[in-house]
Order: C-alpha cells, then sequence, then structure tokens
C-alpha cells in the first residue's frame, strides 16, 4: 500500500508519451477488450450495430481518453491524499452509467487488462514492472470507488 512519488511520475511520464497517438490507442485499447471480452461490444453504443469496431469514431476516442485521464488523476489522488476521491457528483454519475449500461464486476478485469496492454504499447521500450504496478494499481482504486457507487444505487 501507499503510492509513491515514483509511481505517480511513472503514471504521468507514460501518459504524456500517449497523448502523442490517441487515435491508434484508443482503437487498440477497444480492441484488446473485445479480443478479451466479445460480448463486451454489445455495451457500447457506437459498437453495438458495427462489424468492426470504428476507426476514428470520436465517440471512441473520447471514451478511451476519459479513462485513460481518470486513471491518471487516481494516480496523482493516490500519492496526494492516498486515496481516490473524485468528485461526488462525478461518481454518481459514472456509477450509475456503468449501472445502467449493465456493467459487473469482472468486466473491470476485463477493462484492466485492456488498458495495461495499451501503456504497454504506447510507451514500447519504457515499458516495465513497474509502470504496469502503477497504472494497476491506480486502476484498481478508481474501479473500486466506482464499484462501491453502483452497489450503493443497486
Ligand atoms: C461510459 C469511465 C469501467 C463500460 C463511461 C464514461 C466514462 C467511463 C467517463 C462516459 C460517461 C458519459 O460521458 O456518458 C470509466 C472508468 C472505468 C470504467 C474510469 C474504470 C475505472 C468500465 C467497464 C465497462 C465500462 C469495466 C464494461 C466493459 C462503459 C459503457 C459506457 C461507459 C458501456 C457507456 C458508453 C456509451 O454507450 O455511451 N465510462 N468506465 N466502463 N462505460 Fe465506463
Ligand atoms: C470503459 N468505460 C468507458 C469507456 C471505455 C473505453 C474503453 C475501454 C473501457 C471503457
Amino acid at each position: 500500500m501507499g503510492f509513491s512519488e515514483k509511481q505517480e511520475e511513472l503514471v504521468r511520464e507514460s501518459w504524456e508519451m500517449m497523448k502523442e497517438d490517441i487515435p491508434a490507442l484508443s482503437l487498440h485499447f477497444f480492441t484488446q477488450i473485445l479480443e478479451i471480452a466479445p460480448a463486451a461490444k454489445g455495451l457500447f453504443s457506437f459498437l453495438k450495430d458495427t462489424d468492426e469496431i470504428p476507426q476514428n469514431n470520436p465517440k471512441l476516442k473520447a471514451h478511451a481518453v476519459k479513462v485513460f485521464k481518470m486513471t491518471c488523476e487516481s494516480a496523482i489522488q493516490l500519492r496526494e491524499k492516498g486515496e481516490v476521491v473524485v468528485n461526488d457528483s462525478t461518481l454518481k454519475y459514472l456509477g450509475s452509467v456503468h449501472l445502467q449500461k449493465g456493467v459487473v464486476g469482472p468486466h473491470f478485469e476485463v477493462v484492466k487488462e485492456g488498458l495495461l496492454r495499451t501503456v504497454e504499447k504506447g510507451v514500447g521500450e519504457k515499458w516495465s514492472e513497474e509502470m504496469k504496478g502503477a497504472w494497476s494499481e491506480a486502476y484498481d482504486q478508481l474501479a473500486a470507488a466506482i464499484q462501491a457507487e453502483m452497489n450503493k444505487e443497486a
């Protein structure tokens, strides 16, 4: 437990690198998720009715970026405060969106794996076990906060 300065730096640094290549990495993120859990496709409004993951879809990109940005913010909070405190109304909103879309616990592991593979692709040679650990921890804490809100509402 405890998130170090080094870990926060690893997450920040890798996200900075990834920002240069959002279109390709967003696509990669979704591709990984659907490879692991093909049925997840039906959850996303912009994927439901297509055979392929649409290239350069603004909604798809925006969604993928939000997940990365929030995980990055989660890392910063973990370092500063020792816990993830998403603004109350954001958390309530995210809890209800995911609940309503039919997202369940195991999906969070799928998205985590997809996220880690995407960071790995995005940073290339900079990838390390330490970086993986930092992203994992930041994601897990954020996912726990969202799931706690989902459980409250269910
Ligand atoms: C929507 C974040 C986990 C599926 C969203 C939105 C955000 C978000 C910001 C957009 C809400 C909006 O603007 O309307 C996150 C974060 C996650 C997470 C930070 C984990 C830490 C998951 C998981 C799944 C999932 C595990 C299941 C595969 C969805 C779906 C939508 C959504 C289906 C609605 C997309 C649409 O059709 O418009 N999520 N999410 N999310 N999320 Fe997540
Ligand atoms: C979860 N929630 C919203 C958007 C997403 C994009 C990619 C992977 C997972 C996601």
